[in-house]
């Protein structure tokens, strides 16, 4: 009797310590779960720190401007942080990427964080795959040393985001992304898989021994018109690191061709997902300026519409690359379909995600 009373009772501790105890990453993956049940969270780049016509303003979003409110998710990019750097690779500063990750927190919005590190042996930017970074990475010395510096300094900032309260602010973390093409110097030309592998686990059994605890990881290949359940794991590091699935697919050609092969990657991911228990994502989109008036509402909405996933996250409406503007802005021939889309039942917006009610349609 004692044995079967100690039993339980140390059952319902562990339950409520689990309960108390869960890391904020725990949290919100539990939230992400949570919310795929409402609908399909909307997310943008660099939305509030600059747009099509403008930058730096704040309170300001192209989204917002369009339709009246800000998206679900925002995405901020962390490249340069491993310099030393005030300012991101986009001129951005970081304490106002900082100041920006709480203020989406504090509307009940979800952040994620790409990062574009510079090639650690050429000292040349992301988008230099010459040599073999990887390899001298793991093979030790001052290559190693440095790159361990800079998860340092990755895993600082991360840490660094807080609430008022000194409560950390989950974030989800998207490293060494579209490993399956040959621009970046952690992709396809310039490692093998197993070098992959292992610089994303030792990145994430890093962050977690600096302390880091508010980084929910997401693996994101580039898409591809033959996708494949096994082409994609191809770099999958274990289900021990990672919490999200994710895929960055664009529209290049024909809007019926972005349809297909996003149905494609996401029916895929779907499958994958429950067979390991992970969430999934379209973690970047975008047309290229959009030029198809109505692209959001015959494009983007049957090229999701069906699946029970996390979120879109539209690409950044760059200040300095005129030809890099993918999110809908006031002044862009897409804004009207932009209000239908997010008018859509299936699509989530930050008010759609802060309350406990469903979205109604308009
Ligand atoms: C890329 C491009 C670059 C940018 C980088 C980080 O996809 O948009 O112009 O510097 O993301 O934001």
């Amino acid at each position: 009797m004692n044995k079967i009373y100690f039993l339980m009772a140390s059952l319902i501790v562990s339950m409520g310590l689990s309960a108390a105890n869960a890391t904020p990453a725990r949290q919100l993956i539990k939230r992400l779960a949570d919310l795929q049940n409402r609908g399909i969270m909307v997310g943008h780049q660099d939305d509030p720190v600059y747009g099509t016509t403008w930058k730096w303003d704040s309170g300001r979003s192209d989204v917002k401007d369009v339709c009246g409110d800000y998206p679900a998710v925002m995405g901020f990019e962390l490249g340069a942080l491993e310099l030393d750097s005030t300012k991101n690779l986009d001129g951005v500063p970081f304490s106002r990427i900082r100041q920006e990750i709480v203020a989406q927190y504090k509307r009940g919005g979800i952040v994620t964080l790409s990062w574009h590190p510079y090639n650690p042996v050429t000292g040349k930017n992301a988008w230099d795959p010459s040599g073999t970074p990887l390899k001298e990475i793991l093979s030790g010395g001052a290559v190693h040393a440095k790159f361990e510096s800079w998860i340092g300094k990755v895993a600082a900032f991360i840490k660094s985001l807080k609430t008022d309260k000194g409560n950390r602010i989950p974030v989800i973390f998207r490293p060494w992304h579209e490993m399956t093409g040959g621009w970046f110097w952690w992709g396809c030309k310039s490692c093998t898989p197993e070098e992959y592998k292992s610089i994303y686990r030792y990145t994430v059994d890093r962050l977690h021994s600096l302390g880091v605890d508010n980084a929910v990881i997401c693996y994101s290949p580039g898409a591809d018109s033959n996708e494949t359940a096994e082409r994609y794991m191809t770099y999958y590091p274990g289900d021990k690191y990672v919490d999200m699935l994710g895929v960055d697919a664009y529209q290049y050609g024909s809007k019926e061709q972005y349809i297909k092969d996003v149905r494609n990657e996401l029916a895929i991911m779907q499958q994958l997902s429950t067979a390991h228990k992970k969430l999934y994502a379209l973690t970047e989109t975008g047309y290229r300026n959009t030029p198809d008036a109505e692209w959001f509402t015959t494009g983007v909405l049957p090229a999701i519409s069906g699946f029970r996933m996390s979120y879109v996250l539209f690409w950044r409406n760059a200040w300095d690359q005129k030809e890099e503007n993918f999110g809908p802005a006031p002044d862009k021939s897409c804004a009207g379909d932009f209000r239908k889309f997010y008018a859509d039942k299936s699509t989530l917006f930050v008010k759609d995600i802060k309350g406990k009610t469903r979205k109604v349609k308009k």
